[in-house]
């Protein structure tokens, strides 16, 4: 049923009905869930959530805007405390426009002039708008209004001027003439006498409305004899928060612990049953099919590291420092800051020392007699969705790893095209590619043939290095799979590495695509490397 039929059902009910004050999506929805019906719009708790005063601080635009997320979050109607409208009979008009646009059920407007003051301060002292000016205020909202449904609710404040029981009838009735769909008596004692004698006198010429916030003690069964159509308990939720707050604030302060007020406060988990999380996780099954989410890392740190004996006495070479922070924790952060949280690192030599914060550990026990392929087979359970396979040596720009995670295809390998530096002999992971990177080219298709430590593998140019990063998505984490298998059955499967899988790979058909890059990486294989690192890891030398 819609919001604003709801309300004018709640206003006509024959029986006495309630709402409650709530002042964002949040205590909305409690009030919602609590199993009220309504919902009281409160100028007051509006404006005190912000800490601003009851005065039309809080700007009417800023107004809807919270409405809206009070609506959003419930399925019940919210009746407005309009204060004046915000002006004339135009700005209400305008008002009644946007409310409708919201969602909201209906709208409360005093008597008072612009800017208002909340009526318990200074109540006697406060100005009365003209009855014809205010009569002509509600007429203009109900000519505005679009859904015939749309309830505006005329508050007199006559009694909390000073004006007396006669003044307000008077008022009251006018205000029923003016088109209003019901009538708020408000009264500032702790007697309900003088609203009672209204409702008397009113006799349920058109919905009557009470806010008993002064009046509380008095028994809701004297209003459900008097006809009162709806109450309104106005500021209990902010009220019940401040006292909450401030308790919990205070305590935390004083004992500088949480011990005391854990069992006090609502769950993080209640948090987020009120936010809806649940829905949001059901929703990503069915739209969010990014493989990026389900993304895994394996990160190969099992070796010393040779020629680095120094440095890798009592930690293998992922843990050596570099600027700073180790290269594991870097790769580690890289990965994370990529979405990619389920990382398992394969240590072996004094895996002791590897701090594997963030990430899964698994050890290679066989580390001294092993290679690649061995310490790879320890991490199978770490190979699903989409896989990302790195050297634990190695060091690279973030957009590296982010283009690697947005290209699309089953295998994927990364190839620095840069001139090759073979001097030093470094014959190894070369790779012999289906053509040469042309760099006009964005994301040109091109496969990988071979790695190879030969430089004229079948009298061809390598087209590159292949810098020790391997992607497998969907199909391709099978294959991925299925070469390893076919290479445990060998007699030297302790002796193969990456390359030896990846060359697999192409011999099964399942040829990898190859990503291109020009420098922007490293890797640390001896003391020089790792004096390079430094600056690498601090962007001097790309
Ligand atoms: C409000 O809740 O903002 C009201 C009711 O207008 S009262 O504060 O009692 O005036
Ligand atoms: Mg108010």
């Amino acid at each position: 049923m819609k919001k604003t039929t709801q309300l004018k059902n709640l206003l006509h009910s024959d029986r006495t009905e309630f709402i409650l004050e709530a002042h964002n999506g949040l205590s909305a929805k409690i009030v919602e869930q609590a199993g009220f019906k309504g919902i009281w719009g409160s100028g007051l708790a509006l404006s005190a959530q912000h800490a601003v005063r009851d005065n039309n601080e809080l700007s009417w635009t800023q107004v809807v805007e919270i409405l809206e997320f009070m609506s959003d979050a419930t399925s019940i109607p919210i009746l407005l405390d309009g204060d004046t409208g915000y002006g004339d009979f135009n700005n209400m008009r305008r008002l009644v426009a946007k409310l409708e646009q919201r969602g909201i059920g209906g709208v409360c407007i005093e008597d008072k002039l612009f800017p208002k003051t909340n009526s318990f301060i200074q109540g006697e002292q406060q100005e009365l708008e003209d009855t014809d000016a205010f009569c002509g205020k509600i007429q203009a909202g109900k000519d505005a209004q679009m859904d015939d449904d749309f309830c505006i609710v005329a508050r007199i404040e006559a009694l909390i001027a000073g004006w007396g029981l006669e003044e307000a009838l008077r008022r009251g009735e006018a205000y029923h003439q003016a088109g209003a769909d019901a009538v708020l008596i408000h009264s500032k004692q702790s007697r309900p006498d003088e609203v009672l004698a209204f409702a008397r006198e009113w006799d349920n010429r058109c919905p009557l409305v009470i806010v008993p916030t002064k009046y509380y003690s008095t028994p809701t069964e004297v209003f459900r004899e008097h006809r009162i159509s709806l109450v309104i308990w106005a500021n209990h939720l902010i009220r019940a928060g401040i006292t909450a707050m401030r308790a919990t604030a205070e305590s935390i302060h004083e004992s500088e612990s949480l011990v005391d007020v854990e069992g006090q406060v609502a769950t993080v988990s209640e948090i987020f049953r009120l936010q809806g999380a649940d829905e949001l996780l059901e929703a990503e099954k069915i739209y969010a099919r990014s493989a990026r989410q389900e993304a895994t890392a394996v990160i190969l740190a099992a070796s010393r590291g040779r020629g680095m004996d120094e440095l890798t006495s009592d930690r293998p070479k992922v843990m050596i420092p570099v600027a700073g922070k180790t290269v594991l924790r870097r790769l580690v952060d890289k990965f994370k800051a990529q979405g990619i949280n389920d990382i398992t690192v394969v240590g072996g030599y004094r895996n002791d020392a590897i701090d594997v914060l963030g990430a899964r550990l698994v050890i290679n026990e066989d580390w001294e007699n092993s290679d690649e392929l061995i310490s790879l087979s320890c991490a199978l359970e770490s190979v699903s969705g989409d896989t990302v396979l790195v050297y634990g040596d190695l060091l690279f720009r973030t957009y590296i790893l982010n283009n690697l995670m947005d290209w699309d295809a089953d295998l994927l390998v990364v190839v620095d095209s840069s001139p090759l530096d073979t001097a030093q002999g470094n014959k190894n992971d070369l790779a012999y590619c289906s053509a040469a990177d042309d760099r006009a080219m964005y994301q040109q298709k091109v496969s990988l043939e071979q790695i190879s430590s030969e430089m004229d593998w079948n009298d061809r140019k390598p087209a590159g290095r292949w810098i020790g990063m391997l992607r497998a998505r969907g199909p391709g984490r099978t294959y991925l799979l299925e070469a390893l298998e076919q290479l445990r059955a060998q007699a030297n499967f302790s002796e193969l590495g990456v390359p030896d899988l990846v060359n697999r790979l192409i011999a099964n058909g399942h040829v990898p695509q190859v990503q291109y890059i020009s420098g922007h990486w490293m890797d640390i294989n001896n003391v020089e490397d790792l004096a390079r690192a430094g600056d690498f890891a601090q962007g001097r030398n790309s």
